[in-house]
């Protein structure tokens, strides 16, 4: 409230703070702010400008001795603590050809998004499936996994998880594999077939509070956008967006991260929107520009390409644009807030 309370008050502060107390009027515009102000940055990783950096983490350390070979990425607004917005983590893992990175599972839940080469593979719970570009995979909360590549190339992929959400509730829990790599109970495809195929098999009761489909492969992503492209009438805002869906319920992939693809036609100019879900956005195709205004007027403006990672936090205004036509993933902590009643967006002008 004061900048400088007046002496008696100080001293009052000082006495009540070895009981400790604190007096709540001096923090309640803090604690109640009449919106959201965030301290996470908007801010673009160039996937040209960080490229050298990951394939040189491969030959300073193996995928095994380090459990998992990731560069995080951190919020300039938020450095030190392994967020790229207050509530979510993404790093970009490295495993070379023949490198394994051991089994273990978490209560964290995590999601791959393939950025670079094809063919390695990831196994959840018994089943492997092979990551191709643009491939949206799932380690659901306390599922066994591990990766290996059997391929010819390095594989980077994104991670995004949970992380802090989970450390806020104080709510994780980790362990190790008895080996290295997890026996296999299922032929890769299983779950496609079984629950990613408009089917489900019948009487099927879900287990889990997370998509039973593991890989959304993007070649069938592509060509569901594609088509929706080719009918027209995007979005206003968000061109065509479409979120990935949990079959058995009809709610999100994953219980605690929203995922969702836009596609942006060539010549689209988005209106000004925003949302209380700082978002993660990963461009697969095309080249466009986004613009993120922070509280204060700062206009930032950031121009993307294939596998380029940009972060805009909690309710600032964007707006995309894209010179051709132009694929982004997205990720962000909106099925929580969702189910807290928290969640709120809104539209400028189109
Ligand atoms: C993890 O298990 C993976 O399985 C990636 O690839 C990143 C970051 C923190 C904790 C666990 C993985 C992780 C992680």
């Amino acid at each position: 409230m004061h900048e400088n309370p007046p002496a008696d008050r100080q001293a009052y502060y000082a006495r009540i703070d070895q009981a400790h107390m604190t007096p709540l009027w001096e923090v309640l515009h803090a604690l109640v702010p009449r919106e959201p102000k965030s301290a996470a940055l908007p801010h673009l990783w160039r996937y040209a400008d960080i490229r050298p950096a990951i394939l040189e983490s491969g030959s300073l350390i193996g995928a095994k001795e380090a459990v998992r070979r990731v560069l995080i990425l951190e919020n300039p607004g938020l450095r030190g603590q392994s967020k790229i917005t207050n509530s979510l983590y993404a790093g970009l893992q490295l495993i070379l050809p023949g490198e394994v990175a051991p089994a273990h599972r978490h209560t964290q839940s995590a999601l791959r998004f393939v950025i670079e080469g094809s063919g390695a593979f990831t196994a959840v719970d018994g089943e492997r499936t092979t990551m191709r570009p643009g491939d949206f995979v799932i380690t659901p909360s306390w599922t066994w996994h591990d990766h290996g590549n059997d391929s010819t190339e390095p594989m980077v992929w994104m991670d995004g998880l949970d992380i802090p959400l989970v450390s806020f509730f104080e709510a994780g829990f980790a362990e190790n594999y008895e080996s290295d790599v997890q026996p296999l109970a299922r032929p890769e495809g299983d779950a496609l077939a079984r629950y990613g195929a408009g089917l489900l098999p019948l009487g099927h009761a879900p287990q889990s509070r997370t998509s039973p489909i593991f890989n959304y492969p993007y070649a069938r992503t592509r060509e569901a956008l594609e088509k929706l492209a080719r009918a027209g009438d995007p979005d206003p805002w968000h061109g065509i967006a479409m979120r990935y869906v949990n079959p058995a319920d009809g709610g999100w992939a994953m219980p605690t991260i929203g995922t969702w693809m836009q596609f942006l036609p060539k010549g689209f100019a988005g209106a000004p929107y925003r949302a209380t879900d700082g978002t993660v956005f990963s461009c697969v195709e095309g080249h466009g520009k986004t613009h993120v205004f922070a509280p204060g007027g700062k206009l930032t403006t950031f121009e993307w390409g294939p596998r380029d990672t940009f972060v805009v936090p909690s309710w600032q205004w964007r707006r995309h644009e894209a010179a051709e036509d132009a694929v982004l993933f997205a990720y962000s902590d909106r099925p929580v807030q969702e189910k807290l009643g928290l969640w709120r967006e809104a539209r400028g002008n189109a």
